[in-house]
């Protein structure tokens, strides 16, 4: 911000946070503060004027636009009946604008598909982007810019209380372009609704990959026509015994869709060629000695295999890849590639250089875990860096495409610390500053930031039986995940995020989120 238009907000009663570049942590905290998570790359916010949802708001949208008609109506749902008996009416914009409402409005000349600009003002709140996923974020930091009592939704109307945001001007765009959290619906398995809940939570924070572990020894969880006994006989249970289940590819279907409303790429992984007991219990021909081997419902790894010299085996990897492909509208298929201790170094690689080629025939992506860097990779293939013990410096070196999961910094299954009940802990105990104090650049170092295409949050199910449990380990870790995913590093400081995570405590317990209440957290 250049001094005079800093002299002229400070006039009109607008103060710049959040930048620590502009308000070293130290300094007299600003008069106003906000609690937005992630942080946007600019926000300037008012002191003494406020924007109020009133009975009369409306949400004007562009005429014939549907996609951004479905944000504006999202927008809507979440304001609830909070201010006036009704949600805001969604309307396509006229010759003029009507008073207090919210515009979503788009504007071509802003450069990226998720950057956005949020105006609010006494009298209205504009967002403008150039495409839809804009607007869908610029929406959620005006959710978040909201009091929390809106997310009691159409429960419980507050009518004594004004639904107001306070005036600000906000420039926003993301610093990586994957911002993913991975869940293991193979060890435990969860519903549908459970993963759309899942989804909403996330996509509060603008995180836009869904990665869903479909298949591990416990489980396989998505229906193959091909291969019908993979859910039928695979799917029959889960970690300590309990049913298990499956999607079919309907449901799988109306999941993507619902992650696709909200900005959410969902991310399918088949792991292979370990981690498969759950197939080769199904099936006996994808096993060398050609014998099924019992359901598995213990918590080890590495153990099992695909008979990797078999034709079956890639008969049926191509069938499986097959028909996900033609469910999955994302350019993403997740071959797993980790753990396997029952085949040598060169067999292993053969396998991933083949499976690639199967991936790529159904016109998908190839991503796996970063023990698929042993293999010929493809331009595209995409690796995920978990393990804390293997930099993914040399990967990074070589022109690969990284994914951030480091285990001890970002794994939600890893215990806070050592009271956790729930959560494992062999790569750390990770509590909300580890999870957020670091930044995933410096582990590529000195390669360059853009071999990074962004960060992922993995929950490993062993221990979560139900979402409740899921949500324990996710929040408020998940949040942190998000800022590491969205904002500058040069504006992320802990003291100053540790304040505006507190402040999620009451909205999270509005959404009836069951969050861990750190005490390294202003609650
Ligand atoms: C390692 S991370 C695994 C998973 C486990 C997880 C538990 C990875 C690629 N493999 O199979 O569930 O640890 O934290």
């Amino acid at each position: 911000m250049t001094r005079p238009v800093a002299i002229l907000l400070l006039a009109a009663g607008i103060v710049t946070t959040a930048c620590a570049t502009h308000a070293p942590i130290g300094s007299a905290p600003p008069a106003r503060t906000h609690a937005v998570i992630p942080l946007p790359q600019s926000i300037e916010i008012s002191r003494d004027r406020a924007f109020t949802i009133t009975p009369q708001t409306v949400i004007v949208v562009p005429q014939g636009d549907e996609r951004v008609a479905a944000i504006g109506r999202s927008l809507s749902a979440w304001i609830g009946i909070a201010a006036a008996p009704q949600p805001p009416p969604v309307q396509p914009a006229g010759p003029s604008i009507p008073p207090a409402s919210i515009v979503l409005t788009v504007d071509t000349s802003l450069a990226s598909a998720e950057a956005y600009e949020l105006t609010i003002t006494a009298e209205r709140v504009t967002i403008a982007a150039s495409q839809p996923a804009g607007l869908f974020y610029g929406a959620q930091t005006l959710r978040q810019l909201l009091p929390p009592f809106v997310e009691y939704g159409g429960v419980r109307p507050d009518a004594a209380r004004p639904v107001s945001a306070p005036a600000a001007r906000i420039v926003d765009a993301p610093r990586f372009a994957w911002r993913g959290a991975m869940l293991d619906v193979a060890r435990h398995f969860f519903t549908t609704d459970e993963v759309k809940r899942y989804i909403d939570l996330i996509s509060l924070y603008k995180l836009n990959r869904l990665h869903l572990h479909l298949a591990d020894d416990q489980g396989w969880r998505i229906e193959i026509v091909s291969w019908p006994e993979l859910a039928r006989t695979g799917g029959r249970t889960q970690v300590g015994g309990g049913a298990g289940g499956f999607y079919t590819q309907r449901e799988y279907a109306d999941l993507v869709a619902y992650a696709a409303q909200r900005f959410v790429t969902i991310v399918p992984e088949i792991d292979m060629p370990g981690h498969t007991n759950a197939a080769l219990t199904s099936y006996a021909e994808l096993n060398c000695n050609g014998r099924a081997p019992e359901p598995y419902t213990g918590i080890d790894v590495g153990f099992s295999a695909v008979c990797v010299e078999s034709d079956a085996t890639y008969r049926f990897i191509d069938d499986v890849v097959r028909e996900i492909a033609a469910m999955t509208p994302g350019p993403y298929m997740h071959i797993g590639g980790d753990e396997v201790k029952t085949l040598t170094r060169d067999q292993y690689a053969a396998f991933i250089n083949r499976v690639q080629r199967i991936v790529e025939s159904h016109g998908k992506q190839v991503v796996g875990w970063d023990e698929i860097g042993a293999a010929d990779l493809l331009p595209t293939s995409i690796v995920q860096h978990w393990r804390p013990k293997e930099s993914p410096a040399a990967l990074a070196a070589r022109g690969v495409k990284v994914i951030v999961s480091a285990a001890n910094r970002m794994y939600l299954d890893m215990k806070y610390d050592q009271a956790t009940a729930l959560g494992l802990n062999w790569a750390a105990y990770i509590e909300v500053r580890d999870a957020y104090d670091w930044d995933p650049a410096a582990l590529l170092a000195p390669a360059p930031e853009s071999s990074i295409v962004g960060v992922e949050a993995p929950l490993w199910s062993e221990t979560t039986t139900t979402m409740r449990d899921v949500e324990f380990l996710a929040f408020p870790r998940l949040a942190a995940v998000a800022e590491i995913g969205w904002s500058r590093r040069e504006h992320r400081r802990w003291n100053e995020f540790k304040r505006r995570l507190g402040a999620q405590a009451p909205r999270w317990t509005a959404l009836g989120v069951n969050f861990y209440r750190s005490p390294q957290v202003p609650w």
